[in-house]
């Protein structure tokens, strides 16, 4: 084991630390002090242990002249670092301890901690998993993301909707864990023109920016498992420049100043809530351009800064870019070579495709970017030249290759032709990228076979696959204390830095003494979770019933809305049926909905609508229950996911590129059901068919359905499926306001049901009923169950990135 700074702790310093903060940072007392200034100050001493490592992490990686990676991404979703952060350094007890001292209970402490919500969904959570590993693993990191005043929105229900307030994640007070880094800020330009010179007779450019504003840095610590590795996760934070324009304020023009300096602001104030649905705004474009342009010039001069030369970037530096949202780095990286740095076409060229990497997180169409050339011309004029320029000698390759066909020309180009002419940024990204890769096997398999079929005839070998992983220490360790014990108990405690270890475990599947211990752990996290329920929303659950989660963002793809018919099903046959039986049941959602969004948000409000008669029918009794639970986040997600019986991974396949959710659920010891979409068909491969519930048209068959589907030939053919639908016509769940509940029919039949949830309908409630009866058999069950934990090592984020960086970032870990 690697030493922490379990060896170095000072007790007394440490809470002599907390007091001085608790004074001198958040001007209380110890008679006075909340539990929040508690929290707060306790942080702010940890963090100070943490930045100091982090500085000299950064020594050692440039003492060591190692490469590192650079993780671009507009959304990290870190969940709250207090707990993770004292399991990596390994002082969690010693904390504990400490605080008790103090007359404070750590746990109550961490309850204190605010989620930073600074993504939407699987992408941002991946960028957070990722930099867990890295640093766990000692690969040189620097993560870049945007500081954003306001993170995903909160979520609350007003009579069933869904109502959207602002997250200020930070506080007043400021989040105790960064910490400013005003050396490293940047200028960073937008509009204006180009400027045409000559130079030694030479025919130069420049950009002349019309505006400027100042990007400041936050370093956030990324705190590696059992090492002293600290890497920066450093989000930049949009400022004005004072006085924003000079000349407002010698006309007098005070106001207008100011306003300006109000617009500055606004760059970072709050992340876009959509994902997977691209909206095209300006805003959306400045905060893309401003994330990579502070990225690229901190980059380059930590580079430039230890005397490396440009040419060698592509050995010290990687960039990865996570999805196309950071593609302007390409450009800018091109603009400050050439026209700043003076360097020939081809030799820029040279060094920006040995230097980006991309990463595809999705197929839908509705969520490939492209931004209209106008708008880019206008805010980026330079780079709009450059886009032209790589355009141009790019369909000069395709010409090559494929002589006298425009139509592939016309595919392949980086500009869309049109009457809105438009730019395609994941074109852009795979030219300009030495690496392309889609997130699991069969995901990436589609990328190559449908998004990208030319591009990899033209570049053999750039299109690859990672497959997704999570970090066992939030997602086991920190989240399961319970299950983590027994583990360790059986197999010692190295498990959480090699997760394949945890095969040793399936020999326990069998032994009776096992099993029931790890169904008392699944019991207990699962009686925890009700506790919350009834707390929180005052339903009463019974922790012998199956729980059955779907937690994700709401979307179509991801159908909720079959997990909806199936309860309508379930209910149906319930009232009706007086011989049916079923094990009792918890559905247990969790979704936000894109704001704009509107089907997704009466899809939510039909489940609250349903949950309310359910929940309340004494015909239904306690068989089953439905919840909805508000706000999903990570630190929700950390009580959930360790509760789970049931994983419902039922996206339409080809939809979900991977899915990570069904990788931490299934770690969890609960059995997935699932479509053969995304990770879920790697799932099934590492814990074998008798221990996944596989349903549904897979790929191939979703594609020849879709020929000539219609979904009224399912609602006539199948009594039961016809009467759950009708339930979401008459006023069941809307006592008195009949059709309320009407918009997902309506798309689901008369709106063509483009996700094809009415084909998969019947084999779906095939497997719910082959679980219900597997699960009452108790040891069948648990041994299912165990063997999930047991065979899920492959999907580690350790692994992951292990995979990158033997395959396409070339890096060497330096220990610490
Ligand atoms: C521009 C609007 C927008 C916003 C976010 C478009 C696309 C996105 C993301 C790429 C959507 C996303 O989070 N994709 C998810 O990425 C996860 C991590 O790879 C995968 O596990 C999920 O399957 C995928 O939906």
């Amino acid at each position: 084991m690697k030493p922490t700074q379990q060896n170095q702790f000072d007790k007394t310093a440490f809470q002599t630390s907390v007091k001085k903060h608790l004074g001198a940072t958040y001007a209380t007392t110890i008679e006075k002090a909340s539990s929040r200034a508690w929290y707060l100050a306790m942080g702010r001493a940890l963090a100070e242990i943490t930045t100091f490592d982090m500085l000299e992490t950064e020594q050692d990686t440039r003492i060591r002249n190692a490469k590192s990676v650079n993780y671009l991404s507009l959304e990290f979703l870190i969940g709250r670092l207090t707990g993770n952060n004292l399991i990596s350094m390994g002082l969690y007890e010693q904390i504990n301890d400490a605080m008790n001292e103090l007359g404070q209970s750590l746990t109550d402490l961490l309850e204190e901690e605010r989620d930073p919500s600074l993504g939407n969904g699987g992408l941002g959570r991946l960028a957070a998993c990722y930099m867990d590993s890295l640093a766990a693993q000692e690969y040189p990191t620097v993560g870049y993301g945007l500081h954003y005043e306001y993170g995903l929105f909160k979520q609350s229900f007003e009579k069933g909707h869904q109502k959207e307030t602002p997250d200020a994640w930070c506080g007043v007070e400021g989040y105790p864990w960064e910490v400013a880094r005003p050396e490293l800020a940047q200028q960073i330009g937008f509009y204006g023109h180009v400027e045409v010179y000559q130079d030694e007779g030479r025919e130069r450019r420049r950009w002349v920016p019309g505006m400027s504003v100042k990007a400041m840095p936050w370093d956030l610590p990324i705190v590696g498992y059992q090492s002293e590795t600290v890497y920066p996760l450093r989000l930049w934070e949009c400022r004005a420049i004072a006085p924003f324009s000079l000349e407002s304020f010698n006309n007098g023009n005070y106001f207008e100043a100011q306003h300006a300096l109000i617009d500055a602001g606004n760059i970072t104030k709050v992340l876009y809530p959509n994902d997977n649905h691209e909206k095209g705004k300006t805003l959306r474009l400045m905060q893309q351009y401003f994330h990579s342009a502070a990225s690229v010039r901190d980059i380059l001069r930590r580079h430039e800064e230890v005397g490396h030369s440009l040419e060698s970037l592509p050995e010290y530096e990687t960039i990865q870019l996570n999805d196309t949202h950071p593609t302007i780095a390409i450009p800018e990286l091109m603009r400050i070579l050439i026209d700043e740095k003076d360097l020939e076409w081809a030799e820029a060229w040279a060094i920006c495709t040995k230097t980006f990497a991309y990463t595809n997180h999705t197929l839908l169409p509705e969520a490939l970017e492209t931004w209209s050339e106008s708008l880019i011309q206008r805010l980026f004029p330079r780079h709009m030249e450059i886009i032209y320029q790589i355009n141009h000698l790019f369909l000069q390759e395709v010409r090559a290759k494929w002589p006298g066909d425009v139509a592939k020309q016309q595919k392949l180009s980086i500009i869309q032709e049109g009457f809105h002419r438009m730019v395609r940024m994941a074109n852009l990204c795979v030219v300009g990228a030495y690496a392309v890769n889609g997130v699991a096997a069969l995901h990436s398999q589609l990328v190559k076979r449908d998004l990208f079929p030319e591009f990899n005839e033209l570049y053999p070998g750039r299109l690859q696959n990672v497959t997704n992983g999570i970090t066992p220490r939030r997602w086991l360790k920190f989240c399961n204390p319970g299950l983590s014990q027994l583990i360790t108990d059986k197999i010692g405690d190295e498990w959480p830095a090699k997760l394949d270890q945890l095969e040793a475990i399936s020999q326990y599947a069998n032994d009776a003494e096992f099993q029931q211990q790890f169904m008392a752990v699944k019991k207990a996290n699962k009686q925890r979770l009700a506790d919350w329920v009834k707390t929180n929303m005052d339903i009463e659950l019974d922790a012998n019933a199956i729980f059955d989660v779907q937690i994700k963002r709401l979307h179509e793809y991801k159908r909720q809305h079959l997990n909806m018919l199936h309860i309508l099903s379930l209910y149906h046959r319930l009232i009706t049926d007086p011989d049916f039986d079923m094990a009792p049941r918890v559905v247990i959602f969790a979704a936000k909905a894109a704001p704009g969004y509107h089907l997704a948000k009466q899809i939510i409000y039909a489940l609250n609508m349903i949950a309310e008669k359910v929940n309340n029918d004494p015909r239904v009794g306690n068989k089953l229950k439905v919840v909805f639970m508000p706000d999903y986040r990570v630190s929700l997600a950390e009580i959930i996911i360790p509760a789970a019986d049931v994983s419902e991974q039922i996206s339409t396949a080809g939809k979900e590129a991977s899915g990570t959710g069904n990788m931490k659920m299934a770690l969890n010891g609960a059995l997935t059901i699932g479509t053969m979409d995304g990770a879920n068909v790697e799932i099934r491969e590492e814990v074998g068919d008798d221990n996944i519930y596989i349903f549904g048209l897979d790929v191939d068959e979703v594609e020849q359905t879709r020929v000539a589907y219609n979904p009224y030939d399912y609602y006539n053919a199948d009594p039961l499926l016809k009467a759950s639908l009708d339930l979401l016509l008459g006023d069941e769940f809307t006592p008195g306001e009949p059709g309320k509940l009407r918009a997902t029919y309506d798309s689901l039949l008369d709106g063509g049901d483009p996700y094809l949830v009415l084909a998969d309908f019947a084999s779906y409630v095939q497997a719910h009923e082959d679980m219900d009866k597997q699960y009452r058999d108790v040891s069948g069950w648990a041994k299912k169950a165990i063997l999930n934990t047991a065979l899920v090592g492959k999907f580690s984020s350790d692994r992951s990135i292990r995979d990158y960086v033997n395959n396409i970032w070339k890096l060497e870990s330096v220990k610490r």
